[in-house]
């Protein structure tokens, strides 16, 4: 039999319908109705609170508090850590991100302080009853005075007085610890404290900022093997900011070259080194920072932690803007749940490199009212369930952050807690509560913000029935 034969255009139109019925059948087969109605995470999801020691637990002195920033008695989380741990079992948390403080437990070189860890201890214990998993921070921006006077992170061989200390808390801490960060946020350091000159010791000499960041990205190295020598089944990871950053004019190339640099510098190389073990980075009017294969920090992570927080603009002299008239927390920082997405796929092919899981380790606002924070969860954790969609391995969530407590050279203004410093919960924890418990929560939820502001919890578990979506129990 002959077939009857198309004409072009005929052809071209067959062409279409079939690629749309095939698009459509494609497309309902990927998302069933109860995929959109529901943002549902994977099985054994970790969600939790992040908090650090400096920042909460009160009475400690280290090169912050010998600078003039005292954080006094914070939250007084060093007496208060049951209690505290109770209020985040209560929401739901199966996990709790904490630091220690080495200037507690090393107060002098080579003196390390028993009851210090044992404190430590009690409270390592006090989360695993709880049914908290613990991911403890090594260093979180503080460091001995001792430390800071030999020079801190400016000398290559201060690195081995951090090893010192790590291999003591290691060997005596392990039983306890499954998750080790060695390392929270060391650009974001490097330059507030040698380039901004904002955090101690308050250096504003560029090329030093660039030399203080190789030298933390050495210490995490060594910190990954000396960890996996003293405890081969932990998992240790490094936990670093990227913040989305855009062209404050994309008409102008210098805006452009400059964004391409700040995203090169800040969110790209280190996870570039940390990939291939070497780091060959010269930045204009900061100089050059060089790290050797031999160094051996290829692959030093076994999970990637990110902190996220907000977009950035950059002009052309390389200066960072707030966009204008965007929706921004108390300290003047964008709301910009996409750039979590976007820097999540930025991602993607390292954490597929290193075979490795990722952490959202911090994400909050400054909100004393509570008047965004709900929002602000509800359209981050839509976009991590995005990236989850895409093949991200992202396997947790840590809001910055429990409760109010000490924000750096900020001091205690900025108020980031689901809880404040009475331990009153701010409406957000109930919501936070929810969709911790369900591990999800249904899309609408996205639209309810005014309802969610007042009456967290109730309101939308109340939308829920009435809309017959009922939560997994
Ligand atoms: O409070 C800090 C935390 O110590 C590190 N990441 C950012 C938080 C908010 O600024």
């Amino acid at each position: 039999m002959k077939t009857p034969r198309l004409s072009k255009k005929q052809g071209f139109w067959a062409a279409v319908l079939g690629a749309a019925a095939l698009g459509l059948l494609a497309y309902r087969q990927r998302k069933p109705a109860k995929l959109m109605s529901f943002l549902d995470f994977p099985e054994g999801f970790v969600w939790g609170a992040a908090t650090s020691a400096y920042q909460v637990e009160g009475g400690i002195s280290n090169d912050w508090s010998a600078a003039g920033l005292d954080a006094g008695q914070a939250a007084d989380h060093y007496h208060r850590y049951a209690e505290d741990f109770g209020h985040a079992q209560e929401m739901g948390h199966n996990a709790h991100r904490l630091s220690l403080e080495w200037a507690r437990i090393e107060p002098e070189p080579g003196r390390f302080d028993d009851a210090a860890i044992a404190h430590y201890r009690h409270v390592l214990q006090d989360l695993h009853a709880k049914g908290l998993t613990p991911f403890v921070t090594l260093w979180h921006f503080t460091q001995p005075q001792w430390f800071a006077q030999l020079g801190g992170w400016q000398r290559e061989e201060n690195i081995a007085s951090f090893l010192a200390y790590v291999r003591y808390v290691v060997t005596a801490l392990q039983d306890l610890v499954p998750y080790w960060i060695t390392l929270n946020e060391p650009i974001v350091y490097a330059f507030q404290a040698y380039e901004e000159g904002l955090w101690p010791p308050f250096e504003k000499e560029r090329s030093q900022a660039l030399q203080v960041a190789g030298h933390l990205l050495l210490a995490h190295g060594r910190a990954f093997h000396l960890i996996h020598e003293l405890q081969p089944q932990a998992q240790v990871g490094l936990v670093k900011n990227m913040t989305a950053l855009a062209p404050a004019q994309v008409w102008s190339p210098l805006s452009l070259l400059a964004t391409r640099l700040q995203h090169r510098l800040f969110n790209e190389a280190c996870w570039q080194a940390l990939v291939s073990g070497k780091l060959s980075l010269k930045v204009p009017q900061l100089g050059e920072v060089k790290i050797d294969p031999s160094e051996g920090l290829k692959g030093t992570l076994d999970f990637i932690g990110i902190n996220y927080y907000t977009r950035n603009l950059v002009n052309g002299r390389g200066e960072l803007r707030t966009r204008r008239k965007a929706r921004t927390s108390e300290l003047g920082w964008e709301i910009y749940p996409e750039g979590l997405l976007q820097m999540l796929r930025q991602l993607k092919p390292y954490a597929r490199k290193l075979k490795v899981p990722v952490y959202i380790t911090e994400n909050g606002l400054a909100d004393a009212q509570d008047a965004q924070r709900s929002q602000f969860l509800l359209e981050h954790l839509a976009v991590l369930w995005q990236a989850i969609q895409e093949g991200i391995p992202v396997k947790g969530y840590f809001h910055w952050s429990l409760m109010d407590n000490f924000e750096w050279a900020e001091g205690f203004e900025p108020r980031f807690g689901l809880m404040d410093m009475s331990r009153r919960w701010r409406p957000s924890a109930e919501v936070y509560r929810e969709i911790a418990r369900h591990n999800g929560f249904p899309l609408y939820w996205l639209s309810i913000k005014r309802k969610l502001r007042r009456r967290a919890s109730a309101a939308a578990l109340q939308h829920s029935h009435q809309k017959g979506i009922t939560l997994k129990e």
